[in-house]
């Protein structure tokens, strides 16, 4: 796990258990000398986040109150965000959230049911409040799960025969009581068969639109406030057989190049969270010695860089430039700007490319309004002396284009050193094979903190659209005003990750 355990993750992940109370960690997670009052203490100092179940087997009684109240009480001991919620039914008929399942269908009425849950879902908030103002609630579902009946002419009506019809009334309870400090997440489980964009941003605009009408109109405005989009990534279904029933088709790319594909498309979309499960493999040793040792790494070669791809692409792409780089084609010309090698198309001499002409094989283009130069420093370079520079732009870049494949993935890397006003930015876009511009909203734009007078690195990894044929990089310059505004770009390469 040495890239989970390293620094970019740290703050991404949240890695924890399902409990923390088990007596044969005893000796080996926990110290021998340490009492297990004192265990959870030392299980949030290793891990943060924890399972804890409460049962929600039929609608909440009392006792379900208190266990909420109970988890609430230990997630703040604990320092944890918050509580992680399963809705979903584990003992027959699976059926808690189902009106039609209820035992007093022929007393009351789905209108009766809905009322009760309401008042459910306020008791619970409010026993949750009272220990953990702040907290987190992420679900693993709330109205995601929903969207169909949400989508009708009239979702009420529509929630009457569904398994989670009650649902939405009780977290309409929860949204009667719950302070602005407590946040929601929608875990959105149904992702699990999730495998491409498209599903990802259709089930964001769900859960932030369309679902709202499922709950009271005085209470959306609070929904639409405090409720997160997330996703969960079900790991099996990136290893499982195709006639499975979570099964992922990785198309052209590898399992693991689809899992970073599908995890940086939630990540997009998600406002904070996207959660992974599995159950085939492990990511540690387990204590229990009849359990299946297979680790996630040999189950699903790449996970890990997939992982790492997804949640830090320029900390990735910068680990490959420096670890490929040197022997990698770099499949721009003269993207050194040393211009030894390269003759402008009149055959003059490289002296003359100094200013107001791009160095060749690079193109200059810029907006109407902007009236900037390029041209090519000879003594100032990053490596070595040769960059292509850019002079009051208010709005234009350099150009090159290579032809590519769809599917392919490719890593683009430069370096820019900055004078005066003005914002540096490495665009890729896409055109078809004819040079008809292509797949705009997969246009991929790769940044790195301003800082005037030193050379930075601006780096990401793209994947080729279908449809495309030529990936084209854009040397982008914003915002310069004056001669005195200028920028440097030098050593911009373009290779295949392989
Ligand atoms: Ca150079």
């Amino acid at each position: 796990m040495s890239i989970l355990d390293s620094a970019p993750h740290e703050s991404q992940l949240h890695i924890g258990c399902s409990g923390w109370h088990y007596a044969h960690w005893r000796g080996r997670f926990y110290p021998d000398s340490l009492s297990s009052s004192q265990w959870l203490a030392h299980y949030s100092s290793v891990f943060d986040s924890v399972e804890v179940n409460t049962t929600f087997y039929r609608l909440p009684r009392d006792s379900t109150v208190e266990h909420w109240r109970t988890g609430a009480r230990v997630a703040r001991a604990g320092g944890l965000t918050g509580i992680m919620f399963d809705p979903e039914a584990y003992t027959p008929p699976y059926r808690s959230f189902d009106w039609t399942a209820q035992p007093q269908t022929d007393r009351h009425t789905f209108a009766d049911y809905r009322a009760m849950a309401r008042r459910r879902g306020r008791e619970m908030m409010a026993a949750v409040v009272e220990e953990y103002p702040d907290i987190t609630i992420f679900s693993l579902f709330m109205l995601s799960g929903l969207h169909t009946a949400a989508d009708g002419a009239d979702p009420v009506a529509a929630l009457a025969g569904n398994r989670y019809g009650l649902l939405p009334a009780l977290i309409d309870g929860w949204l009667d009581v719950a302070p602005e400090t407590v946040t929601f997440v929608d875990g959105c489980e149904r992702a699990y068969h999730f495998n491409s964009r498209v599903e990802y941003l259709s089930a964001g605009n769900a859960i932030r639109n369309t679902c709202q009408r499922l709950i009271s109109p005085e209470n959306r405005a609070k929904y639409r406030a405090q409720t997160q989009v997330s996703f969960g990534v079900y790991l099996d279904a990136y290893v499982n057989p195709p006639d499975a029933g979570y099964y992922i088709d990785p198309g052209d790319l590898t399992p693991a190049a689809r899992l970073a594909e599908n995890l940086a498309y939630a990540l997009e979309v998600a406002d904070q969270y996207v959660w992974l499960y599995g159950e085939q493999a492990s990511w540690w040793p387990s204590p229990n010695s009849t359990s299946d040792q297979i680790r996630w790494p040999e189950k699903l070669p790449g996970i890990e860089e997939a992982l790492w791809l997804a949640t830090d692409p320029r900390g990735y792409a910068l680990r490959l430039v420096e670890r490929q780089g040197a022997e990698a084609t770099n499949l721009l010309t003269n993207g050194d700007f040393s211009g030894a090698d390269v003759t402008p198309a009149d055959g003059t001499e490289p002296a003359d490319w100094e200013r107001g002409v791009a160095p060749p094989p690079w193109r200059f283009w810029q907006a109407g309004i902007s009236e900037g130069t390029p041209g090519w420093d000879r003594e100032v370079g990053h490596d070595a002396p040769g960059s292509g520079t850019l002079v009051r732009v208010r709005n234009g870049c350099l150009i090159q284009r290579i032809d590519v494949q769809p599917g392919e993935r490719y890593v683009v890397s430069g370096r820019r050193r900055m004078q005066g006003q003005g914002a540096a930015l490495i665009r890729v876009r896409w055109q078809t094979s004819e040079g008809a511009w292509h797949a705009e909203p997969l246009d991929r734009a790769l940044s790195a903190p301003a800082a005037d007078g030193d050379w930075q690195q601006l780096a990401g990894i793209v994947s080729v659209p279908e449809g495309a044929g030529r990936l084209i990089v854009l040397l982008w310059a914003d915002g310069q005003c004056s001669e005195d505004d200028v920028m440097w770009w030098d050593d911009v390469v373009v290779f295949r990750a392989e």
